[in-house]
């Protein structure tokens, strides 16, 4: 739509492929604070699975939904989690209630932002590190809300926490 004798401009290329489906904006963040240095002791690996058509998107190859736990943390840890995305789509992923520093991109360690959300590009993977500080059960999931409620969707929960 257009009002009467504005221009309408064309885009010059197809197929040209954006920036913001890669890594080269995410690798150039810094966090601005410096976050907790102790080595990780809780480490989980998680995948980011489905879509083959049937849209039945999820983790570690199952559809999930928010009361599945996907991990457990007790507090205090300092926990790292390697998402690896086997999916042919990217997944902005989030986790509730904690903010996470990103340690590493496509197997390249880095000293990353500071996020409570994460873009994990399709076939690569996102490795993630955080102190959890904040007890409870808290939604992990994608934050593209069609393959949340098609099962990208779970929960972290704290041992021992409601
Ligand atoms: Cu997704």
């Amino acid at each position: 739509m257009a009002t009467a004798k504005a221009a309408i401009a064309k885009l010059a290329d197809k197929d040209v492929p954006g920036d913001a489906l890669d890594f080269s904006l995410e690798e150039k963040l810094r966090a601005v604070v410096k976050s907790n240095d102790e080595p990780p002791n809780n480490h989980q690996s998680i995948t980011l699975t489905g879509g083959d058509g049937n849209y039945d998107w999820g983790f570690n190859g199952k559809p999930s939904m928010m009361h599945d736990v996907l991990f457990n943390v007790h507090q205090s840890d300092r926990v790292e989690v390697i998402l690896q995305n086997l999916t042919a789509m990217a997944h902005p992923m989030h986790l509730h209630g904690h903010y996470f520093k990103v340690v590493d991109l496509g197997q390249k360690r880095i000293d990353g932002a500071v996020r409570d959300t994460i873009l994990v590009p399709a076939n690569q993977s996102v490795t993630i590190q955080f102190d959890a500080d904040n007890p409870g059960t808290w939604a992990f999931h994608c934050h593209h809300l069609y393959h949340m409620n098609s099962g990208m969707m779970a929960a972290m929960a704290y041992v021992g926490a409601a």
